[in-house]
């Protein structure tokens, strides 16, 4: 942890009936991640947004994986969405905009967003089995309406390419840190303006 003034860094303890998760980020950070979910394919995508991103990312969550990961997979994503809403504040001087093109070998996912203050999720990817290891594939989209709805983040996703489930998601969540790493990023010549037209994000 950091308390760099320079560093947009926060943290978001969320406690409900079924999870008790914890997420600490700091946006200006060098891709360091500690990820305990207990699930782990869901650790493995926040090491891709950790690294790719450079976010620094710790996150530890208690959750019924008794009943299946479902509720533990969607509170991640809003502590998550929560905790960048929060690091994020008025948004300015951000870039506000991001895209990126990620191959990992046959698949290819395009991903563009917009911290635009609006939640909206387009999500195109068509996965072709219903599990990878233990992750049943539907919890990919549940995780990022969770992220969009709680970061106020206008989201789409397009699979251009590809065959592998893991593959497919792994290319989807590089794509989604990178986008985010251009989007977070201050923009010396916005000075310390917010990036909208409104004037208001
Ligand atoms: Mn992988």
């Amino acid at each position: 942890m950091t308390d760099n003034a320079t560093h947009r860094a926060a943290s978001v303890h969320r406690v409900t009936g079924e999870t008790d998760v914890t997420v600490w980020l700091d946006l200006d950070g060098q891709g360091k991640c500690s990820a305990k979910t207990g699930i782990p394919f869901l650790d493995h995508m926040l090491h891709q947004i950790s690294s790719h991103g450079l976010i620094d990312i710790e996150v530890e969550a208690q959750g019924d994986w008794e009943i299946d990961d479902h509720h533990t997979n969607e509170d991640v994503g809003i502590t998550l969405g929560q905790a960048l809403a929060k690091a994020l504040g008025d948004r300015k001087g951000i870039v506000r905009f991001g895209h990126f093109i990620a191959p990992l070998d046959e698949a290819l996912v395009q991903v563009a967003l917009d911290f635009s203050g609006r939640p909206h999720l387009s999500y195109g990817l068509s996965l072709p089995t219903e599990r990878v290891g233990t992750y049943d594939t539907q919890l990919v989209r549940e995780f990022f309406v969770a992220v969009v709805n709680h970061s106020q983040m206008t989201l789409h996703i397009r699979q251009l390419d590809g065959i592998n489930s893991h593959h497919i998601i792994e290319a989807t969540f590089k794509a989604f840190a990178r986008s985010m790493r251009m989007a977070l990023e201050i923009d010396p010549r916005r000075a310390s303006t917010i990036p909208s037209s409104k004037g208001v994000l």
